[in-house]
C-alpha cells in the first residue's frame, strides 16, 4: 500500500499527524506542499482536499484531510487495542480534546503563531489571549492528571501537545503552567516522539 502525506514542514496540523505516525510506527512518504509558494491553492492539490490546506492523507485511493479526522482514521484502522477505544463513552472523552484543539487551541495559540512568526495579518494579541484561556483549561486538567484521559497517552494529549510544544513562538510560555510543563515533558520523553522544527525564516506561511 501507498501512503503520502501531503504537508508543510513547520505546519502544526500536520505535525500532529505525523507524531502520531511516528508513535504508531507507521510509514509514508513525505510529500511538501509549498505554502510559502502557494501550492496549496492550486488545481491539482484542491483535487485532494477542496479546502486548499494541509495535510491531505492518501492511502492508495482513499485521501483524507484535517489532521484530527486523520488522527482517528489512523487510529481506528492501525491502532485498535492501543490508540482506538471501543467504548463509545471513552472515545468520546478523547475525542472531545480533539475538538478542543480544533477550536480553542487552534484558534489561540495557532492563530497567535500565525500572527507572531509567520508574518500573517491578525489581531495577534485576541489570539495569545485566546492561546492563554486554552492553557489554563489544559492546566486546569493537568494539574492531578497525567495525561488528558483515561489515565494514559490518547488521540487527546496527541492532538492537544503540538501547538503547546511551540507556543513560544505564539509569544507564549509556560511559566505558569506547571501540570502543562510536565504533562509536555512527558510526552517529549516517549520513544518516538517527534518536535516540531523551528521556524527559520520569518513570513514564511505555517
Ligand atoms: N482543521 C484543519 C486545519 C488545517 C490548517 O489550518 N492547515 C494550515 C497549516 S497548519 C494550512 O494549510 N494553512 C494554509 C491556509 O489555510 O491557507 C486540520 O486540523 O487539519
Amino acid at each position: 500500500m501507498n501512503r503520502i502525506l501531503y504537508g508543510f514542514p513547520y505546519s502544526s496540523c500536520t505535525n500532529r499527524v505525523k507524531l502520531l505516525m511516528s508513535l504508531m510506527k507507521l510509514e509514508y512518504q513525505d510529500q511538501v506542499v509549498n505554502l510559502a509558494a502557494g501550492e496549496h491553492r492550486k488545481e491539482e492539490f484542491l483535487k485532494l482536499n477542496p479546502v486548499g490546506q494541509v495535510p491531505v492523507l492518501v492511502e492508495d485511493t482513499r485521501v483524507i484531510f484535517d489532521s484530527h479526522a486523520i488522527l482517528l482514521f489512523l487510529a481506528e484502522t492501525y491502532g485498535q487495542g492501543r490508540w482506538w477505544q471501543q467504548d463509545p463513552y471513552e472515545r468520546a472523552l478523547v475525542t472531545q480534546w480533539l475538538f478542543f484543539d480544533a477550536n480553542e487551541i487552534h484558534n489561540g495559540i495557532g492563530m497567535a503563531r500565525n500572527f507572531v512568526t509567520f508574518g500573517i495579518p491578525g489581531d495577534a494579541a485576541a489570539a495569545v489571549a485566546r492561546g492563554k484561556a486554552a492553557l489554563a483549561t489544559l492546566e486546569n486538567r493537568l494539574k492531578d492528571h497525567e495525561w488528558l484521559e483515561l489515565g494514559k497517552m490518547t488521540l487527546a494529549d496527541v492532538a492537544c501537545c503540538t501547538l503547546v510544544s511551540v507556543c513560544k513562538e505564539a509569544k507564549l510560555d509556560l511559566d505558569g503552567y506547571p501540570g502543562v510543563r510536565r504533562w509536555l515533558a512527558r510526552i517529549e520523553g516517549l520513544p518516538g516522539y517527534l518536535s516540531v522544527p523551528a521556524v527559520r525564516r520569518s513570513k514564511e506561511s505555517p
